[in-house]
């Protein structure tokens, strides 16, 4: 029995999907493993991986045609699951490509944004950026000041956006904006003037990623930038669940790292005579973090198959973003614990992961938000 994959909820993927996971396993073991601590430390994205992460055919993986490879929910899956097992900042990065960025052009875009963005987004030519959250309160997205304003035949953006990832790197920014007619989205062009994006500084929680603040100072938007089929909160909402499904997988490649970094440790590690791994203590605390990515690992694999049915509430998703991202905190903070002294560096992984997903608990819902939505769910009550 493997610890990462106990049940042997594997042996279920399909060929196609077996085969996507494995050409993103090598990717991350081989070419971006060995640059995540330092990118860390530098706290900058490694940019270098971005062409490789394009030629992998991964980003957009749900959507058919349009250069995408319209794969399944399983997939998209396991694609978050590898890339996390080497940093929540590589699968942040494919997170707001794939579903915060291709799924609203896809979804809500005119066929002309269709086709010109979403072939040059799939090659990672050109790179996205979601703009929702403002600095007065992410929790609560209806109440957004940015706004839109029309004048003629276009829009004028006045506002700004706070903690936006890929907001430096990001050529093409969806942004969210307060209308008369309420919520609307618009396709932000890098070098529009009044445009602008500046790196959040002195992170120390998902540094390898790059977080942005935005501003917009009357930034003339043509109409044809502005998604159609995007009406209300709604619209970037229905993104928010895409993207916290990836996160509900990604998080257990987290836990998958640090599980594989303790069992090795302790297997090793000989104290009183004895490996670690030989007392109780530490078999109780290991077997502790299998059985949680266990029932975690159940629990996105059953979502996955509810996607692919049609058949996902949103509820469930932030059921499983809450639950996977504690689970996969708890195992971090645990095998740093289990890694003595040597845990507090970046030689090995449990810390920096533990520290990424303090952001990953915050971002795409904080805990409190997933825990009222599964309230509201059951109850029928909305406690917000
Ligand atoms: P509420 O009245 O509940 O809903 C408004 C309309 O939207 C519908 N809806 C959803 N549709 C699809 N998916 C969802 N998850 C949906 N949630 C709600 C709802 O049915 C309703 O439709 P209709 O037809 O009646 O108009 O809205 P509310 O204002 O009461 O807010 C509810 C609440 C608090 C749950 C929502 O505001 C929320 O989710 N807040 C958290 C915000 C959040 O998660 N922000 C994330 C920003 S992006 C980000 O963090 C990217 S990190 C990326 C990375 O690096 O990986
Ligand atoms: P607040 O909303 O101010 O919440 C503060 C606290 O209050 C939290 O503990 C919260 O749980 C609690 N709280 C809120 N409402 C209630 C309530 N009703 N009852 C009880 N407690 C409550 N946003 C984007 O739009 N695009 C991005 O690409 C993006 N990337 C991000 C990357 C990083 C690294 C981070 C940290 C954030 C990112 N975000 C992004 C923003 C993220 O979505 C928000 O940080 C998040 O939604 C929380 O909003 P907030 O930080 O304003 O906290």
């Amino acid at each position: 029995m493997s610890p990462e994959d106990f049940c042997g909820i594997e042996s279920d993927l399909t060929e196609e999907d077996r085969l996507v996971q494995a050409a993103v396993a090598r990717f991350v073991d081989e070419r971006a493993a060995p640059l995540m601590p330092q990118a860390f430390e530098a706290g900058s994205f490694p940019t270098e991986l971005i062409p490789e992460i394009g030629a992998l055919g991964i980003l957009g993986s749900s959507i058919q045609g349009y250069g995408c490879p319209g794969l399944g929910a399983l997939a998209y899956g396991v694609i978050c699951e590898e890339l996390e097992r080497g940093d929540s900042g590589l699968r942040s990065f494919v997170s707001v490509q794939s579903s915060l960025v291709m799924y609203p052009i896809a979804t809500y875009g005119s066929e002309a944004q269709k086709t010109h963005w979403l072939p040059r987004l799939a090659r990672a030519e050109v790179i996205g950026c979601f703009g929702l959250t403002e600095a007065h309160g992410g929790s609560d997205p209806a109440a957004l000041q940015t706004r839109a304003r029309p004048d003629g035949g276009r829009w004028i953006l006045t506002g700004s956006k706070m903690w936006i990832t890929n907001g430096t790197l990001a050529d093409l920014a969806v942004v969210w904006a307060q209308t008369d007619q309420g919520i609307r989205g618009f396709l932000v062009e890098k070098g529009m003037p009044g445009f602008r994006a500046q790196t959040i500084h002195h992170k120390l929680s998902l540094r390898a990623s790059d977080t942005a603040a935005l501003f917009f100072d009357g930034v003339v938007v043509p109409e044809q930038n502005r998604l159609p089929g995007a009406h209300g909160l709604k619209a970037p909402l229905s993104c928010l669940t895409q993207a916290r499904y990836g996160i509900a997988w990604g998080a257990l490649g987290a836990a998958r790292s640090c599980l594989a970094t303790a069992l090795d440790y302790t297997r090793t590690r000989e104290l009183f005579g004895r490996p670690l791994a030989a007392t109780q203590t530490v078999q109780r605390r290991i077997a502790g973090i299998v059985r949680e990515l266990t029932l975690a690992r159940l629990l996105a694999f059953r979502l996955g198959q509810l996607k692919d049915q049609g058949r996902l509430d949103p509820a469930q998703v932030s059921l499983a973003k809450w639950n996977n991202v504690r689970m996969a905190l708890t195992a971090a903070r645990e095998a740093r614990d289990l890694l003595g002294g040597a845990g507090i560096t970046t030689e090995f992984p449990p810390l920096r992961h533990a520290l990424n997903l303090e952001s990953v608990v915050t971002y795409e819902g904080t805990e409190t938000i997933h825990e009222l939505i599964v309230g509201k769910a059951v109850t029928g009550l909305d406690a917000f």
